[in-house]
């Protein structure tokens, strides 16, 4: 067994199989960062630059995504010591009015596998619950989702709502009706139209 087959595992979008392999790492000894940054956040990095390409579509980047989890579910145990080494702290969520959770629930998965520290707040989300949640756990950004264009004001509404409070959390917005344009004019601080972007976006962000 290796860090390499883990790698390979989560390309072949195999749950079983990711979580036997990454047991058995365990078993072995390896570092638990070295089974989660070379076998299977490098195999989503790879997955992200596969779909990027247009070689690889949503169903598989979804089922990828549940095998790094499967893999990222057996390390949290051991995880607890290394959450100082978290890149960043991301409450996301779908606005208010919309059920739509899909990508939402992939951005938030793919965050969470490349070692940010997400807060999940499902969808039809408050205004206020974005709010709130970011001061709670200290976020350093709020992620927004919306899949309707009757629900995209919303966004607009969460970025008031922060200013008019005098408070600094960034934003990021995305879903099928949301553009670049949309973001520059309500004044979020990223936008991107997938779940691979969402993370360079939200590691630069943070940098
Ligand atoms: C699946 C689906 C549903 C499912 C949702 C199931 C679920 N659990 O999510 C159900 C059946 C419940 C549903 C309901 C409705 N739906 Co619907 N739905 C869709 C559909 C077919 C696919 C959406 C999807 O999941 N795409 C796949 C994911 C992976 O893509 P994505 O969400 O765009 O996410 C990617 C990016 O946008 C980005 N992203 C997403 N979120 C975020 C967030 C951030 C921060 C960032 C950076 C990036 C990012 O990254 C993701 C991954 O790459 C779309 C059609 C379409 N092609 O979009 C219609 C669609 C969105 N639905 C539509 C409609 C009208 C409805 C209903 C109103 C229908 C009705 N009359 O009841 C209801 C609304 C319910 C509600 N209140 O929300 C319309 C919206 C029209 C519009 N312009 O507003 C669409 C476009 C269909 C159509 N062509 O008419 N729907």
């Amino acid at each position: 067994m290796s860090v390499q087959q883990i790698y390979n595992a989560v390309l072949e979008m195999d749950d079983e199989q990711v979580i036997k392999v990454v047991k058995a790492e365990i078993d072995n000894g390896t570092d638990v960062s070295a089974i989660l940054n070379e076998g299977l956040i490098s195999a989503m990095d790879e997955i992200g630059k596969r779909f990027s390409e247009g070689t690889v579509y949503v169903p598989e980047m979804m089922m990828a995504a549940q095998a790094m989890k499967a893999g990222v579910e057996e390390l949290k145990p051991m995880m607890k010591d290394m959450e100082t080494k978290s890149r960043g702290t991301i409450v996301i969520g779908t606005v208010k009015g919309d059920l739509h959770d899909i990508g939402k629930n992939l951005v938030a998965m793919m965050l969470e596998s490349s070692g940010f520290n997400v807060i999940d707040l499902g969808v039809d989300v408050e205004n206020d619950k974005f709010l709130e949640a970011a001061k709670d756990n200290n976020a350093d950004i709020i992620c927004m989702s919306a899949l309707l264009t009757t629900t995209m004001p919303a966004m607009e509404e969460v970025i008031d709502a922060i200013k008019a409070a005098g408070l600094n959390f960034m934003t990021m917005i995305g879903g099928a009706p949301v553009t670049q344009e949309f973001a520059d004019e309500i004044g979020a601080t990223g936008f991107s139209e997938d779940a691979p972007g969402a993370v360079e976006k939200a590691r630069k962000l943070i940098a």
